[in-house]
């Protein structure tokens, strides 16, 4: 197998240098948990059944609609974006699964590129198509929307892209496609606001018809961009509506970008959560719109409200028992100009990881009394009790035990990893990936 990884010795080393004072605080949190007649090994073996997946165009810097500003050392093609996966994996231990984009990471060879992604301990979560992009020598062009165009020809084009995705996700081992449409209108009059989504609806059952029984398909809303007027996929409303016509696999993805300022998020999960059609999560943050910001960098209570749902959910027999059964993947989708991706991966993975305990510690039983006697205070403070504890010990002997890092930037600076890719990958000529 050709390409660097961090060294398993180099990990190690940094381990047993930072063990000592990782045991006194784990002892120190296990006492306060304790205290509170919570059991630290419980949080533990719960926080290590954790996965969350990282997006493959995630590992080059996205950048703005106004430019880009690559990383020396970027990869170039999905087989070295699937090394910085392993980077990330293999520091962190929470993140063995790496979302494709077609066609940005369309395979020569699946088999082989599912046989490289075993070598590296990897796996494929869901598929993302795009047909919000021209590709060079497609007969039809996107301009004026895909699966929601007014020609035919334009959606059968768009829905064999669909079925294409499938099928590679097929080779590769994985279960889902997530379907994010830019299609919509800049201005109002431009597109007739039903008959857009009717076509919408149609030709997801299309693709809806061809898929696997043991896949699901996802819908993933966004108000606004680049359609400035109507997005036909605007919100989770409609994204539900889509999911209840095509049937039981179909379900809807919460990207947290994808929303209206002081949209109540955990809502949402909420609803969808009620509706039994929550399928997963594009986590990122954002202070104004769909920022593309590192996962619980703006606003973490709110990850942690988001996670307390789910949590929550979990706990509930009759979700268990559903069909499909209750269990909303967890991938990034985040990508900007500022930071090394591969830092900015592992950040996020453990921020989602952190929230994710958090959301265990909360009492649900002393919260479910204060809700129904109607005390405010106690209630919120059972909440903000587990928000504020620092879980850091708990994500931390997960990532020891995994034969992760402890401190997974500080090894990964220390590995030069950067520097290696920066002599051995020249930069790539231009880029897909500025959107
Ligand atoms: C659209 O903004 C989106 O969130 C969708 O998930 C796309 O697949 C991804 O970003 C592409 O960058
Ligand atoms: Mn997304």
């Amino acid at each position: 197998m050709s390409g660097t990884r961090i060294g398993r010795d180099l990990i190690a080393r940094a381990n047993a240098r930072d063990e000592r004072h990782h045991r006194r605080d784990f002892q120190a949190l296990g006492e306060w948990l304790d205290r509170r007649g919570i059991d630290i090994r419980q949080i533990v073996a719960a926080a290590a059944r954790f996965e969350v997946a990282v997006p493959s165009w995630g590992f080059a810097q996205g950048g703005t609609r106004f430019g880009r500003f690559p990383i020396a050392g970027e990869p170039r093609d999905i087989t070295e974006r699937l090394f910085d996966a392993a980077v990330v994996q293999d520091l962190t231990g929470v993140t063995p699964r790496v979302s494709l984009h077609i066609p940005w990471d369309t395979p020569r060879d699946p088999k082989g590129l599912q046989r490289l992604a075993g070598q590296l301990g990897l796996g494929f979560d869901a598929m993302n198509s795009n047909t919000f992009q021209d590709q060079p020598g497609q007969p039809h062009s996107y301009k004026f929307g895909s699966l929601s165009h007014t020609d035919g020809a334009v959606r059968r084009q768009a829905i064999e892209h669909n079925l294409a995705c499938i099928a590679i996700g097929r080779a590769l081992g994985s279960k889902a496609l997530t379907v994010w449409l830019a299609d919509g209108g800049s201005f109002p009059g431009q597109q007739h606001l039903r008959h857009a989504l009717d076509r919408v609806v149609d030709s997801l059952e299309n693709i809806y018809t061809a898929l696997p029984r043991d896949w699901r398909l996802f819908t993933e809303h966004k108000p606004f961009e680049p359609a400035f007027y109507a997005t036909v996929i605007q919100d989770w409303g409609t994204s539900l509506m889509i999911a209840q016509a095509l049937g039981p696999q179909a379900l809807c993805l919460v990207d947290l970008g994808h929303h209206l300022p002081n949209c109540n998020l955990e809502q949402v999960v909420a609803r969808l959560i009620a509706a039994n059609r929550l399928g997963g999560f594009h986590f990122n943050d954002s202070k104004y719109a769909d920022d593309d910001l590192s996962a619980g960098s703006i606003k973490p209570y709110q990850l942690f409200l988001v996670f307390n749902e789910l949590v929550d959910a979990e706990g509930e027999p009759a979700l268990r028992r559903s069909r499909p059964a209750f269990r909303p993947r967890h991938m990034i989708d985040q990508s900007h100009n500022h930071k090394d991706p591969i830092e900015d991966l592992m950040l996020s993975a453990v921020e989602i990881h952190r929230a994710c305990v958090k959301a265990w510690l909360v009492d649900r039983r002393a919260l479910a009394a204060y809700q129904e006697a109607n005390d405010v205070v106690m209630a919120e403070r059972t909440l903000k009790t587990a928000f504020e504890t620092d879980v850091s010990p708990i994500l931390a002997e997960v990532r020891l035990r995994r034969g992760a890092a402890l401190d997974p930037i500080a090894v990964y600076r220390q590995s030069g990893y950067r520097q290696q890719q920066a002599r051995a990958r020249q930069p790539s000529l231009g880029s897909h990936l500025n959107i």
